[in-house]
């Protein structure tokens, strides 16, 4: 049995989480929720950086950061999700830096917020997170009819990047001019994998 520390609102931990479930591996994993904010040794064994998500294998050794993770998890599901040859392989890639990307700015604009009191926030940071997140909303608008119906490592990691902005900044993603986006958005998060791992 796997060991996964997660945080029920992590967009990483959800990734992660959702590949599991689309490859049938999450009857192989133990979930440990964690609170990352506090001390927590047993994360903090699996990974020194004591982030979430991390993934402890049933020989001992620990995987991070998510991306890592996903094409482990992939590699044991027969690659079903990331095809190895081919430049299929490395567009999905990109797609998963680009979503991880998002994932990182509103992220870091969300933290900006939550984890600082008013007076060491930085407006200037936000702005520009804001920005970067908005670019890439409307970047993501012009590209999207080259991800493809057949689901791959790219879809989940889009799904997860655009689900925590639904959750933590859904004003960004409502006044982007991004139409199809939200409608590629509007179709994907029905899926069970994004059901099954909505954060609360
Ligand atoms: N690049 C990492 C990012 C993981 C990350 O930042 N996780 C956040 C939760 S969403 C976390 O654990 N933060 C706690 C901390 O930084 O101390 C990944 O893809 O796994």
């Amino acid at each position: 049995m796997m060991k996964l520390f997660y945080s029920p609102t992590s967009p990483y931990a959800r990734k992660v989480h959702m590949v599991a479930l689309e490859t049938g591996l999450d009857a192989h994993i133990e979930t440990v929720s964690v609170n990352v904010a506090q001390e927590q040794p047993e994360l903090f064994a699996a990974n020194p950086l004591g982030k979430v998500p991390a993934l402890v294998l049933a020989n001992g050794e620990a995987l991070f950061d998510s991306p890592v993770i996903c094409h482990y998890l992939d590699s044991l599901s027969g690659h079903t999700l990331l095809p190895q040859s081919g430049w299929q392989h490395w567009e999905i890639l990109r797609w998963e830096a680009l979503a991880d990307g998002l994932m990182d700015a509103a992220y870091n604009r969300v933290m900006e917020e939550r984890s600082r009191p008013e007076h060491e926030r930085s407006p200037t940071a936000m702005t520009r997170w804001e920005t970067e997140i908005t670019r890439t909303l409307q970047h993501l608008e012009t590209r999207l009819d080259t991800l493809g119906a057949s689901l791959t490592l790219a879809h989940l990691a889009l799904g997860a990047a655009i689900g925590y902005l639904e959750f933590r900044l859904p004003h960004l993603l409502h006044s982007a001019a991004c139409p199809q986006t939200q409608a590629w958005y509007a179709q994907f998060r029905t899926r069970p994998a994004m059901q099954a791992t909505q954060p609360v």
